[in-house]
């Protein structure tokens, strides 16, 4: 293993953890916040795996005060949440909602108190159900009304908030959500997905503008959901195939953004986006980021199925890579990280930040105490192959754990534990664990 020390990354490295509004907040119908898409999607039948949803979640509504407190303790110097759009425009666009602003307020404030930056992502998944009742993502309409709640954002918070991140993972609620009904919304077909994929690109960049407008002096990026692909052999049908899973898990979300097109060559089924594109969009649709978040949770071995609709290709399952697996069936592969950033290190990115890498493990309190060994072990890796990217040049700036506490894992309800706090979801009650513990001496100054 890799050995290193915090001095090895740099003075200027910001190290952070990372939680989202629906995973954690619960109050769903407090103060005037409308519904989203994973209210009403966690409560048709048996979407939910263990047939929880988020209306409790973590209760940070109340209990953020504490829960910040940890971060600090932790030495964690960064936290990154998001706003429920639901909870600041509760019909999508028109009336303001003023408690949800003070509740933001509120927790900004209290970042600040502490010594504790906070970066604010705009979207993390939870769309007002309004919205998804006109077609959500999939109409151009969701532009509009991205724009404006970017504006209310940030004029709302701008004065103290300097770090924001527009979109969180396109890919998962796009193909998730749209293509394969799996996540909310829980729609299918090419024909929903494709829209809702270049309505996510020109709302990256157009929420962008609207906050570079507001915040001249804000440090913008957004995030998305990346994975190395590798084909199974070298034939070169598999390399072909794998060549379409990359442009699908991770090119189709970020060259547009970089003014190099959608890569329709690579994936020739994604040529149906051209009915979408407008005659200003390949404009609209680029942005200069100050910094674009990379996730990283697994990495992809890809073989040619020529009867898979569109894409041609399948994904070998996890448990067939003979490598170590997480509770929830991925895999733990520290280089995925390492080859991942070297491939966004090509692109023309001022700087990346590893916004999300964390796992789920089948954890145990045993006295009070959560020895989660395999989870130390998890982030002493990745972060060493994160390391060993930036020493070769890739230029990173940060790295971001998901997540601070277990929290509300979508479709997996709570069974899936990726806190580096544990949480009782039933006296609510938080448990640093070894791997919060380890972080915490490892940031020690
Ligand atoms: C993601 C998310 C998180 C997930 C995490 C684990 O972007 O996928 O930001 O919401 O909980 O990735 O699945």
């Amino acid at each position: 293993m890799i050995k290193y020390s915090k001095q090895d990354f740099g003075d200027d490295f910001d190290w952070g953890v990372t939680i989202s509004s629906y995973q954690v907040e619960g109050a769903h119908d407090l103060h005037g916040r409308g519904m989203s898409i994973w209210d009403k999607f966690s409560h048709q039948g048996k979407r939910i795996e263990d047939g929880s949803d988020g209306t409790i979640a973590c209760d940070f509504y109340h209990r953020y005060e504490e829960d910040i407190d940890i971060v600090k303790s932790l030495n964690l110097k960064n936290f990154r949440f998001s706003l429920a759009w639901p909870r600041i425009l509760p019909n999508g666009t028109g009336a303001v909602n003023q408690a949800g602003i003070d509740f933001y307020n509120k927790v900004i404030d209290y970042c600040l108190a502490k010594g504790v930056t906070p970066w604010l992502t705009l979207y993390h998944w939870d769309l007002p159900q309004v919205l998804e009742d006109k077609g959500g993502w999939t109409n151009r309409m969701i532009v509009n009304c991205f724009k404006e709640y970017a504006d209310v954002c940030s004029r709302a918070f701008g004065d103290r908030v300097k770090n924001w991140i527009v979109i969180n993972e396109p890919f998962t609620y796009t193909a998730l959500g749209y293509l394969f009904g799996y996540y909310a919304p829980g729609k299918f077909g090419i024909n929903n997905y494709i829209p809702a994929v270049h309505h996510s690109t020109l709302c990256q960049a157009e929420g962008a503008r609207v906050i570079r407008r507001n915040v001249p002096d804000a440090n913008i990026g957004t995030s998305v959901g990346c994975s190395h692909v590798s084909p199974a052999s070298d034939a070169p049908r598999h390399v072909a195939a794998a060549k379409r899973i990359d442009v699908m898990f991770n090119r189709i979300h970020i060259e547009p953004l970089l003014g190099m097109d959608y890569p329709i060559r690579d994936l020739p089924a994604l040529e149906r986006i051209e009915k979408y594109i407008q005659p200003y969009d390949p404009e609209l649709i680029k942005f200069d980021f100050d910094f674009i978040g990379v996730q990283n949770y697994y990495s992809l071995v890809a073989y040619d199925v020529p009867l898979v609709p569109y894409i041609g290709a399948l994904i070998k399952p996890f448990h067939k890579l003979n490598r170590p697996l997480t509770a929830n069936g991925w895999e733990v592969y520290p280089e995925g990280i390492y080859k991942i950033l070297k491939q966004f290190g090509e692109y023309p990115i001022k700087k990346l930040m590893v916004t999300e890498n964390g796992a789920a493990f089948y954890d145990k309190v045993q006295n009070g105490k959560v020895h989660d060994k395999k989870r130390v072990e998890f982030l002493q890796k990745y972060i060493g192959q994160v390391l060993r990217a930036k020493n070769e040049g890739v230029n990173i700036g940060g790295y971001f754990v998901w997540s601070l506490m277990d929290n509300f894992e979508w479709k997996a309800g709570f069974k899936s534990r990726f806190g580096i706090v544990h949480t009782d979801f039933k006296t609510q009650r938080r448990i640093i664990k070894d791997s919060g513990r380890w972080i915490r001496e490892f940031l020690e100054e």
